[in-house]
């Protein structure tokens, strides 16, 4: 099952992030998956450019079935493995309409805050329900399964500090 995926990824890319995060949710450990290097330009290679003709990373294949855009391939694992694993996706129709709403605006989203992130420095005290949510996701299994390698030794980031 897991088996017949393939995951190419980047250390600290999101999107990647996003994918190796539902895929430990759905219980799917054990797919393929290699680590490739953005400075070495890797995710320019063949190798990629056979899943991902865009020279992206994920570049994620389930069977034959490429999905490399990584919100549809969390909607793709969910679908496909339904029962399995946490439930990512609600059943009643305000649940759903709610998941689809926050997925569709992630990109905005993403580009606002993180020009907050970057200029304003994020105050646990200004945002005391992002820093909940923030700790909440970071004591999750999946995300420390999947925590990016290169993050690992690398002097930690207090994003959400009061500075
Ligand atoms: N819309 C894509 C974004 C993919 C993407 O932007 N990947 C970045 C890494 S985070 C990348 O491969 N950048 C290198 C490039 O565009 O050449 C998704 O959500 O999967």
């Amino acid at each position: 099952m897991a088996k017949d995926m393939t995951l190419l990824w980047g250390s600290g890319s999101p999107p990647c992030w996003r994918i190796m995060i539902a895929l430990e949710e759905k219980n799917l450990q054990g797919y393929n998956q290699k680590l490739l290097s953005f400075e070495k330009g890797e995710h320019k290679s063949k190798e990629v450019m056979d899943i991902n003709p865009r020279g992206q990373l994920p570049a994620f294949k389930c069977g034959d079935v490429p999905v490399n855009e990584s919100c549809a391939a969390c909607f793709h694992l969910e679908c496909k493995y339904k029962s399995q694993g946490t439930k990512l996706i609600p059943d009643c129709e305000a649940g759903l309409a709610q998941i689809l709403q926050r997925v569709f605006e992630v990109n905005a989203l993403v580009e606002k805050s993180s020009s907050v992130i970057y200029y304003n420095r994020l105050s646990e005290q200004r945002y005391p329900k992002l820093a909940e949510y923030y700790k909440g996701l970071m004591n999750r299994p999946s995300i420390k399964a999947s925590w990016p390698p290169t993050w690992k030794n690398a002097p930690k980031q207090e994003a959400l500090k009061d500075i």
